[in-house]
């Protein structure tokens, strides 16, 4: 069983960082329902979902995802590359502190989580605005090759382009099959996997959440959507409006772990 670790939606979430998306008016009523429903949606696919009461003083804080890197034998808290994030890293590392050994990513080194796209024993992280050298190098230090009695990772930097983090630019959505946005990331750093691309209409519609056999997508992505079914791809549809008004999406709202307890 996996578990998923989320946060309630701040009151104050319309005062969010924005990097690429224009700032528009957000209904926090209607971003709280919308994130219940993601809540049922985790739920509906098997995860034990573990819900955070939300950080007022942290407009961001809904989107754990960029605080920890939750892997099966460890797990890191990161150093955010948006300074007003940083005081979200606490709380989530408590909870994190009972399910994996704790480490952390350290000044002055910075990774948000939607930068790292784990594939089987390769962990590919987006050289972004929020995420530097420093910390990708910590981050090899910690997991890789040598690490983990010598079981560690391979990790390998993408560069972006254009977008937030690596995971608005590509996604694993089942074993083997990426979704990508080639004009945000190069498709080549992908060439060993079969590569579904968004379509053109839908430049933000490469981030679904892969959970077991089933992957929660947005509503807002139509065309895209078309796509993966006819791939073969089960999808959970949700309405996130909200929340990619602050520049979120679907995997940034929770993290997700191989449940111990199972
Ligand atoms: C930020 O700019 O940090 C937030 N407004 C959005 C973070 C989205 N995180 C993610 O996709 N992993």
């Amino acid at each position: 069983m996996q578990a998923a670790i989320t946060r309630d939606v701040s009151r104050s979430l319309a005062a969010c960082e924005l990097s690429y998306v224009d700032r528009t008016p957000i209904d926090i009523e209607r971003a709280q329902y919308q994130h219940a429903a993601y809540r049922r949606a985790l739920e509906a696919c098997g995860c034990r979902v573990i819900a955070l009461p939300a950080l007022e003083a942290y407009p961001d804080a809904v989107f754990v995802e960029d605080v920890a890197i939750v892997l099966d034998e460890i797990a890191i808290s990161t150093r955010p590359g948006a300074p007003s994030r940083r005081g979200e890293v606490a709380s989530i590392a408590d909870a994190l502190r009972d399910v994996r050994p704790l480490r952390s990513i350290e000044s002055p080194g910075t990774i948000d989580g939607g930068d790292v796209l784990r594939i089987g024993r390769t962990i590919y992280v987006g050289q972004s605005r929020r995420t530097n050298a420093a910390g990708i190098a910590q981050l090899a230090e910690l997991v890789g090759a040598d690490s983990i009695g010598g079981q560690g990772y391979t990790v390998q930097p993408v560069p972006i382009r254009e977008c937030l983090h690596l995971k608005s630019s590509v996604t694993l959505v089942a074993d083997g099959v990426v979704l990508i946005n080639p004009d945000w990331v190069d498709a080549n750093a992908f060439a060993a996997f079969r590569r579904i691309e968004i379509d053109a209409d839908e430049p933000h519609a490469a981030n679904g959440l892969r959970i077991g056999d089933r992957v929660i997508y947005p509503a807002s992505f139509a065309k895209t959507a078309r796509r993966l079914v006819e791939a073969g791809v089960a999808l959970d549809i949700v309405d996130v409006s909200e929340l990619q008004k602050a520049e979120g999406a679907v995997t940034c709202c929770s993290l997700v772990f191989r449940d111990a307890a199972s």
